[in-house]
């Protein structure tokens, strides 16, 4: 089946769907143009605000409704710039916005914003997750009913400068005179860098525990190596559970493709199982998989539509 552009009149990216009180919500990002030159460490992508949609129905069918907008970098008291990658989780009749943003010193942080509705408007916390870093967060909610959140993205989302949850290298240090594919990652054989996994506070706010990493393995049980660009994890995290296994999708980044790995365990590790999704128009490709009227969704973005301009992204749906 074609798939269908959900948002026509606008640019969005990134998406987040989730189904609340049985009504169909999208969390994407809003892209923009900036006029700022396309650069390595994606300052081009330099998005202001976020914006809530629905969707009545079937998904490749229904109308779609955009509710404005939720929440605006100016009211964040510790973001500067460049609102990327969001999620919502719902619990306990409250909904929180996870998403990633620039800080004024130029570091990626993951805040929390608070809403009693799905359709905002989001009061940010002060300040974002102590101990959080670099972008792209997902909320999972564990079939044992604790949330769960995925993050992290390398090159511009700065995952390479943190080992062990810190951070040991500098912004100077990111940038190669040749390039972005930058020394701070592992030596080609050595193990890839992972996505993070943390399970959440009660409420919703912090993590509860130390991030672990997510680690994909290979058919053999080895962790992917960090030449392993086809298959190793770049950003995009998304977990969810599909007949009776967890599995993590994401995106190689570099190479262009969404790829699953399953799981019996929230935690990993992941055994790399399949390609989802072949390199779309654009440079960054971004997906989740949401189960709406008990059939599977793959929600992407492509640039087709702007002509190819890689910060200028639009929304898509087809059945998994
Ligand atoms: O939208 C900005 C960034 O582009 C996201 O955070 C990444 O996942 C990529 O899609």
């Amino acid at each position: 089946m074609e798939a269908r552009y959900l948002i026509p009149d606008d640019y969005a990216a990134d998406p987040a769907v989730h189904v609340f009180n049985g009504k169909t919500w999208i969390y994407p990002s809003h892209d923009r143009d900036a006029g700022i030159p396309e650069q390595d460490d994606g300052s081009h992508f330099d998005m202001v605000d976020y914006h809530a949609y629905s969707i009545d129905g079937d998904p490749m069918t229904g109308k779609v409704t955009d509710h404005g907008v939720i929440l605006d970098v100016k009211d964040v008291p510790w973001a500067e710039r460049q609102m990327w990658d969001s999620d919502v989780a719902e619990k306990n009749g409250k909904y929180f916005l996870f998403f990633s943003a620039k800080a004024y010193d130029g570091t990626f942080h993951i805040g929390v914003a608070v809403s009693d509705r799905p359709d905002g408007p989001f009061k940010a916390m002060p300040e974002p997750i102590a101990g959080s870093y670099s972008i792209d967060p997902c909320v999972f909610k564990g079939p044992d009913g604790a949330y769960y959140i995925a993050f992290g993205g390398l090159w511009g989302g700065q995952l390479q400068r943190y080992r062990g949850n810190k951070a040991v290298y500098t912004a100077a240090e990111d940038t190669l005179p040749d390039g972005y594919r930058c020394a701070l990652e592992p030596a080609e054989d050595e193990p890839a860098l992972c996505a993070k996994i943390a399970r959440l506070s009660d409420d919703m706010t912090s993590f509860a525990e130390a991030p672990r990493d997510i680690l994909i393995v290979d058919e053999n049980g080895d962790p992917l190596k960090a030449k392993d660009h086809n298959r190793r994890f770049f950003e995009a995290s998304w977990l969810s559970y599909r007949d009776g296994k967890f599995r993590f999708s994401y995106s190689t980044g570099d190479t262009h493709l969404i790829c699953e790995a399953v799981s019996d365990g929230v935690y990993g590790p992941y055994k790399f199982d399949k390609v989802l999704l072949q390199p779309q128009i654009g440079w960054t490709t971004h997906h989740c998989i949401t189960e709406i009227d008990g059939k599977w969704y793959l929600f992407h973005h492509d640039s087709a539509p702007s002509g190819g301009k890689t910060w200028l992204r639009s929304l898509k749906v087809k059945p998994l």
